[in-house]
């Protein structure tokens, strides 16, 4: 991997509140920033908010306030809820910062003028939710094909980016580029999709008089910009203005998106930085969706989990776990409390919290030596993960990353269970010392392995570890140091 991470989510729409989907697509980025930031690279973590056309407009109308109060109000929520969430993002990005503005029209008019972009006639069906036309061919029984809701029959003169002249060399590019589209499944979809048909030019205006909440297009100030021409965008311009400067941040590391974005980000993006002649992204991974009873959750179904209400329930760091545990990233997943409390209670609760405090109550009570000379195999499982993570997380398998934490969690716990301290406590002091000082040390390991998915949790275990200056890097066996300042606290995740 590069010395660099430039990371970044979708911007998200604010026409309602965010959802647990939103904050799954946070946690994911989030954990991988923190990883990419613990294992020594300069990052640049970006998240924000997509807040032109249509959807926000009726939005704000129908609460019978601006557009602008409505976005300002919105992007309050949305901030509040990743610092409740332990996002540590760099930069938020608002499509509405006049510094985007600028760069969405100057790289308009840069296409303006190298031909790349028409004027034409047009007549198409247009989903107002999804803001995007279709062709009649594309219609399912009359309906949107991707969200089945109506679609507005709709005849209007616009401009037009040339995007089917990029087929070929799209198509060309994915095949070249194994790792730009990820996982496999979605990147054979869009080249699927790419051969088996044509690629039209984009529509990327609308006109004044049907939406006025948008950028105006520099060389024609009767229209404005499609949101997606404007939105897509913002990766590149954060580079410009809210990224740390002295560094070249562009082209971005990852584009984390879910599913239902992988055209647009593949296909519309791909193309544009073609057209613009500027270099592509490295990586767009997509992921899956959560559902609920196998429908897909979202504002416009109604059916949406608030991610607050299980924080407050059972705390951020078991949000935070299950979401990037349950499911491996990339597929979709279903949401059930009943799979949530389980592994509150047998991951967090029982394999980990547990095993923590059973560990310092041991070293309180039996105050062995400190005795880091004979590691009894724990140091060669971390070693083994410490190798592994790279790849893990350059491959964005969080579930596989926990998976491998847990077998170091779970070898913890057969390891006290067969060599019973409280046994060794009356009748060897030496191999006492020597297992106090193994798990001690591989919890040490464990908490600084689960930063980046539990900051939170890893901050508390370092704390009642004793480790005073924890450091950001990961943790070798043998690093935590010393029982002197162990100060057992309360259980890591509680019983409830
Ligand atoms: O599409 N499961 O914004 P959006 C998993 N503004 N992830 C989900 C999800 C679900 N059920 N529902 C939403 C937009 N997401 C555009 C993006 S980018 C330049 C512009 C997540 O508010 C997932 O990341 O509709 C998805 O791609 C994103 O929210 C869509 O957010």
């Amino acid at each position: 991997m590069d010395e660099i991470a430039y990371i970044t989510t979708p911007l998200y729409y604010v026409n309602a509140e965010p959802h647990i989907g939103h904050a799954y697509t946070q946690i994911a980025a989030d954990t991988l920033a923190r990883y990419c930031r613990q294992s020594g690279k300069k990052v640049f973590f970006l998240t924000g908010t997509d807040e032109h056309g249509q959807k926000i407009q009726d939005a704000a109308d129908a609460r019978g306030i601006s557009p602008r109060e409505h976005t300002d109000e919105m992007v309050g929520k949305f901030k509040d809820l990743w610092v409740k969430l332990d996002i540590s993002n760099d930069g938020f990005i608002r499509t509405t910062d006049e510094e985007h503005k600028e760069t969405v029209r100057s790289l308009l008019n840069k296409l303006y003028e190298k031909g790349e972009i028409e004027k034409r006639s047009y007549t198409g069906w247009y989903c107002v939710p999804d803001e995007r036309f279709w062709r009649e061919k594309d219609l399912e029984e009359g309906k949107c094909p991707e969200c089945g809701r109506e679609v507005e029959r709709i005849r209007e003169d616009n401009y037009f980016f040339l995007m089917s002249a990029y087929q070929e060399k799209l198509i060309e590019y994915i095949n070249s580029n194994p790792g730009y589209i990820k996982p496999d499944i979605r990147r054979n979809e869009v080249l699927g999709f790419l051969k088996n048909n044509r690629l039209d030019d984009l529509c990327i205006s609308r006109p004044k008089s049907r939406l006025s909440w948008g950028i105006p297009l520099p060389f024609d100030e009767n229209y404005v910009t499609y949101v997606w021409f404007d939105a897509l965008i913002n990766y590149y311009s954060a580079t410009g203005y809210i990224a740390p400067p002295g560094v070249n941040w562009w082209p971005a590391t990852c584009h984390l998106i879910g599913k239902d974005i992988l055209t647009t980000h593949s296909v519309y993006w791909s193309t544009m930085l073609m057209g613009l002649g500027l270099p592509l992204p490295r990586k767009i991974f997509a992921h899956g969706w959560w559902t609920i009873t196998g429908e897909k959750m979202s504002k416009s179904r109604g059916n949406v989990i608030a991610p607050l209400d299980l924080v407050e329930q059972w705390g951020v760091n078991a949000f935070r776990y299950f979401l990037l545990r349950q499911v491996s990233f990339g597929m979709d997943g279903n949401f059930s409390e009943e799979q949530f409390i389980s592994r509150y209670e047998t991951d967090l609760a029982n394999d980990l919290g547990n095993l923590l405090s059973r560990v310092l109550s041991m070293i309180s009570k039996y105050s062995p030596s400190y005795d880091p000379s004979r590691p009894d195999g724990f140091e060669k499982l971390s070693e083994d993960i410490s190798g592994d993570l790279e790849e893990l997380y350059g491959e964005l398998r969080f579930s596989s990353v926990l998976d491998r934490i847990w077998e170091i969690v779970k070898s913890a716990n057969v390891y006290v269970e067969r060599s019973a301290p409280w046994n060794l406590a009356k009748s060897d002091t030496e191999r006492l010392s020597q297992v106090l000082t193994s798990l001690y040390e591989t919890l040490g390991c464990v908490a600084s392995l689960i930063y980046p998915f539990m900051p939170g949790a890893s901050a508390e275990m370092n704390r009642q570890l004793g480790i005073e200056e924890p450091g950001l890097g990961i943790r070798r066996w043998g690093d935590a140091g010393r029982f002197g300042n162990i100060k057992k606290g309360d259980p890591l995740f509680p019983k409830k």
